[in-house]
């Protein structure tokens, strides 16, 4: 999704297939001759380009006259239990052209019927977990869609009627914010109107309003008790509503979301994903997926299938009370086209007094794209940040401070912010801090608080400082072997080279001693084997926190010495003196490469 901000997307990798998988694996049936490897553990989110404000959607070679021509052309059997598509190779230029016009293998998509059949891909323990349905209150789907395919959208209402109890359907709600497609006008009313059985209507916005305020027009004519919001290229599974509607029904303070899968832009081979990911966001408040806690995981073990909270939603995917819905605050009508408004109503239901959830036997596709194929009026910076910035003003308290501080996007636009009646929301509900959130909601964290230091570790004999890697690992989170640079001399400094670790408070602890894990931006912490065996090289790495000891440090200003707690090993500078190799550990002394400052660096 992102210049700097996450489409998620699922890395490629060389697993040979097919093979037996286990259980949080998927394999994807392949054509003999199709070289693609799918890691369906795979929530790797990368970070993608927007192209920028859709401009090369007016390449001379992509006219109206295509992008309007509907190619729906489906095959029998293609795509079906969701295998990938294979286009012969004679059609590969066509297919290329076609794929700019929404960002993913539109002739793919075209191939398959509208109602193809999917994979069960549950738990087993989920089948009858939700059978009782009597008494449940009735949900809208509510979809809204800006020059979206017919087949996707039409593949994603079909997936809907096939895939859901039908005592649990008010209706589906198509909210078409401004398409300017031919297809999308009349055909697409005739179509709702003689080929659907269930109820469904079109209402449109005459101008471009964006995603959230068009599902806040869909949510307004919900009859439904419950909201159930969709984007417009996604694929249902069997049970998926009742889970969320049972969970919404029990309390209608929770917001409940489905595991999403994916379905491949490239083939639309629908891959099941990991179900043990939590969304929660970074320092420049972009949603992503990050592994549960360790603590979190043990839990679990007694039933996987038991929903769990989140701290953040991913945003287009979820089920709600409507009534709740409006009580506290529906979206920010104030934030435009796309972006922010799944942080901030993650940060209003759960300071509000509500909670945010991920229910695992709900298991919907959504189609990832690698970048954006619409207009972002204005800018795609400016709309963006000027959504997060009226996230951080409403809702993040001190916080605030630290995102504008390095944000400049945000920064510019902070003024010009209406928020007082987003504010009134606030107080009207009594609803807590960002503190009480951080604490209480995401322990786990990696962002400063006043109880820890943040700043940067500079070794005192080469004037080089400790950064955070550029390499990446699952989840696409940073991860690397511990390497030294050249401390910047911006200010502030980079957030690269800043790290975060609880101070210790007891009142003999040396002043401005720290311990506990060194953490940095994208829950990634130092990490060294607990065992002290030097044939594990190399052995210092920056790698995703897991609250495992092997992650806990200690520093002291006197010794000046970062001390790894389960080794007793203190960090140590490359024994080659390169600044390539990775930082080592090795016995403590008297030592000048075991010298280390911590270098406090204001965040608010
Ligand atoms: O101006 C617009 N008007 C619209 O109606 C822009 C978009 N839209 C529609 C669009 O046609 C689509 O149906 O809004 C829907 C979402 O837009 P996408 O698909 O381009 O968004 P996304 O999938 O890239 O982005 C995710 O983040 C968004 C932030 O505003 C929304 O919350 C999306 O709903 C959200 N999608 C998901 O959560 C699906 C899972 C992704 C993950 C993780
Ligand atoms: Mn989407």
């Amino acid at each position: 999704l992102f210049i700097g901000f996450s489409i998620i997307l699922f890395r490629l990798v060389s697993l040979p297939l097919p093979e037996t998988l286990r259980d949080d694996w998927v394999s994807v049936r392949l054509a003999a001759d199709q070289k693609q490897y799918v890691d369906a553990r795979g929530v790797h989110v990368v970070v993608g380009h927007y192209m920028g404000d859709g401009a090369d959607m007016n390449q001379p070679n992509l006219t109206d006259e295509i992008i309007n021509s509907n190619k729906f052309n489906p095959l029998p059997g293609e795509g079906k239990d969701g295998m990938p598509v294979v286009i012969p190779p004679h059609l590969a230029g066509k297919m290329h052209q076609l794929y700019r016009i929404n960002r993913f293998n539109l002739m793919a998509s075209d191939r398959i019927h509208l109602n193809r059949s999917l994979p069960d891909v549950r738990k087993k323990k989920c089948i009858g977990k939700y059978s009782s349905l009597e008494g449940l209150p009735k949900t809208s789907i509510i979809i809204v869609f800006h020059n979206e395919a017919w087949s996707t959208l039409l593949r994603t209402v079909w997936s809907v009627i096939s895939r859901s109890p039908k005592h649990l359907l008010e209706e589906i709600i198509l909210v078409d914010d401004a398409s300017t497609r031919k297809f999308l006008g009349k055909d697409l009313d005739d179509y709702v109107e003689t080929q659907l059985p269930v109820p469904t209507r079109v209402i449109r916005s005459k101008e471009r309003i964006g995603l959230i305020k068009a599902r806040l027009v869909g949510a307004r004519e919900a009859k439904g008790h419950i909201l159930t919001f969709l984007d417009a290229h996604c694929e249902c599974t069997t049970g998926w509503l009742e889970a969320l509607v049972s969970r919404v029904a029990e309390n209608r303070t929770r917001i409940v979301c489905p595991v999403i899968d994916i379905i491949s832009d490239q083939t639309f081979a629908y891959v099941r994903s990991f179900e043990l990911h939590w969304g929660a966001f970074n320092w420049d408040l972009h949603f992503r997926w990050y592994s549960m806690s360790g603590e979190e995981l043990e839990k679990r073990k007694v039933d996987r299938t038991e929903p769990f909270k989140t701290p953040a939603m991913a945003g287009g995917l979820f089920a709600v009370d409507k009534n709740y819905f409006f009580e506290i605050g529906a979206y920010d009508d104030k934030m435009e086209v796309w972006g922010g408004e799944n942080l901030e109503l993650s940060f209003r239901v759960w300071q509000c007094g509500g909670s945010v959830e991920i229910a695992p036997c709900s298991h919907v596709g959504h189609l990832f794209r690698k970048s954006s194929p619409y207009s972002f009026p204005g800018g795609v910076t400016q709309i963006l940040y000027g959504n997060l910035a009226r996230v951080a003003l409403v809702w993040m308290d001190e916080w605030k401070d630290f995102f504008f501080r390095y944000s400049p996007e945000a920064d510019r636009l902070r003024d010009m912010q209406q928020i007082r009646s987003r504010l009134e929301i606030r107080k009207r509900l009594n609803c807590k801090s960002f503190k009480w959130y951080l604490d209480n909601v995401w322990p786990q964290h990696f962002f400063p608080t006043e109880d820890r230091f943040f700043g940067r570790v500079r070794s005192l004999v080469k004037d080089k400082c400790l950064e955070k890697p550029t390499g990446k690992g699952s989840l696409n989170q940073p991860m690397g072997v511990a390497v030294l640079s050249t401390c910047s001399r911006i200010e502030p400094p980079p957030l690269r080279q800043m790290f975060v670790i609880p101070m210790v408070k007891t009142s003999n602890a040396a002043k401005g001693s720290v311990e506990g894990p060194l953490m940095t931006d994208e829950a990634v912490c130092l990490d060294a084997p607990d065992k002290d065996d030097s044939s594990l090289t190399p052995r210092v790495k920056i790698m995703a926190c897991s609250g495992m000891k092997r992650q806990l440090w200690r520093h002291d200003p006197q010794t000046k010495w970062i001390q790894h707690i389960p080794t007793g090993l203190c960090l140590d500078l490359p024994r080659d003196g390169s600044d390539e190799n990775g930082l080592t550990l090795n016995k403590c002394g008297d030592i000048a490469t075991q010298s280390w400052s911590l270098e406090a660096v204001p965040w608010r």
